[in-house]
């Protein structure tokens, strides 16, 4: 899968993220708790250059919580706060103001000293597209101003929204990276629709998506779909096609159709709490 793009409104984005900087005075990043790693825009820090910076873990009722646990440690060992979240129903949202107080306190104060106060947190809300970063500031303000969408590229502007009268965040569009080096970025972006489909094959997505949980845990596919799970991933996906009726006139089986299936059961969580990256030493090269 050769994905190469990088559509103008990202360019956009990312000219208006350094053009708004002078106005903000912490990034709150956004992750997707299953692929922490690949949802990581390796230009965001260099683009943000010294803000301060907090991590949120979105979509963590989709993630197994214990390796969540070692992402949020992986990140407090590298100076960054860390907090898993669930823009739906709440969790851990109301720590996240917290979170913000702690890591401008710095800021805050030398403004204090020079008798400078009263002014709200401004933040930047950045992430790939369809991380969550809307459905975080509507939970975070409980208003609906942000629009959301299951989809990438739902957001196509920039919008402040206000929290109360001491916190403000910037809603932006979701911002990808012009080339993925690594495959396997690019299709754990894809499982997790940060790319469109409509440029994707499902049905290679799909494959790669049963390689990929059957060398993790096959019980995860039979346990769903009652099949043996064979060597071959086609194989396994025509399989999970007959069992569930995907079947085109004439007897064969809609692979296509099976496809969009299995890839609607990983991203709703219907395959169960599933993370697919985890922290090593290496993991993650933060910019100093
Ligand atoms: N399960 C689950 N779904 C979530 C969570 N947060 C957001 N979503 C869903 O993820 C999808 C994308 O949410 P958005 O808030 O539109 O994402 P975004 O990052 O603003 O996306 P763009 O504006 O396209 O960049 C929506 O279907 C949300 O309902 C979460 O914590 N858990
Ligand atoms: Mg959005």
């Amino acid at each position: 899968m050769v994905i190469q793009w990088y559509p103008g409104h990202m360019v956009k984005t990312k000219r208006q993220i350094q053009e708004s900087l002078k106005l903000i005075d912490v990034i709150i990043e956004i992750l997707d708790s299953r692929i922490p790693e690949s949802s990581k825009n390796p230009d965001l820090d260099k683009l943000i250059s010294d803000k301060p910076k907090v991590v949120l873990l979105n979509k963590c009722d989709l993630a197994q919580d214990s390796v969540t646990k070692e992402w949020i440690k992986y990140y407090r060992s590298k100076g960054i706060t860390a907090l898993e979240i669930d823009s739906i129903t709440g969790k851990n949202i109301n720590k996240v103001y917290n979170a913000v107080k702690v890591a401008t306190s710095e800021k805050f104060e030398k403004k204090a000293a020079k008798g400078i106060v009263g002014r709200p947190v401004r933040a930047l809300v950045a992430g790939i597209p369809n991380v969550g970063k809307s459905s975080f500031i509507n939970k975070i303000s409980s208003k609906s101003n942000a629009q959301t969408g299951d989809k990438p590229g739902v957001t196509k502007n920039k919008q402040w929204i206000k929290v109360n009268k001491d916190f403000e965040l910037m809603d932006t569009p979701g911002i990808l990276w012009p080339k993925f080096d690594d495959e396997k970025v690019a299709y754990h972006l894809a499982f997790t629709r940060a790319i469109k489909d409509e440029i994707l094959d499902p049905e290679e997505l799909s494959v790669k998506l049963i390689e990929e949980l059957m060398n993790k845990d096959k019980d995860i596919i039979i346990k769903r779909y009652n099949v043996d799970v064979l060597k071959d991933a086609y194989e396994t996906l025509k399989m999970i096609g007959k069992k569930r009726g995907c079947m085109v006139s004439g007897g064969g089986i809609d692979t296509q159709r099976a496809a969009i299936l299995i890839l609607d059961d990983f991203r709703s969580g219907k395959l169960g709490k599933i993370t697919l990256e985890y922290p090593t030493s290496e993991s993650i090269v933060e910019e100093s």
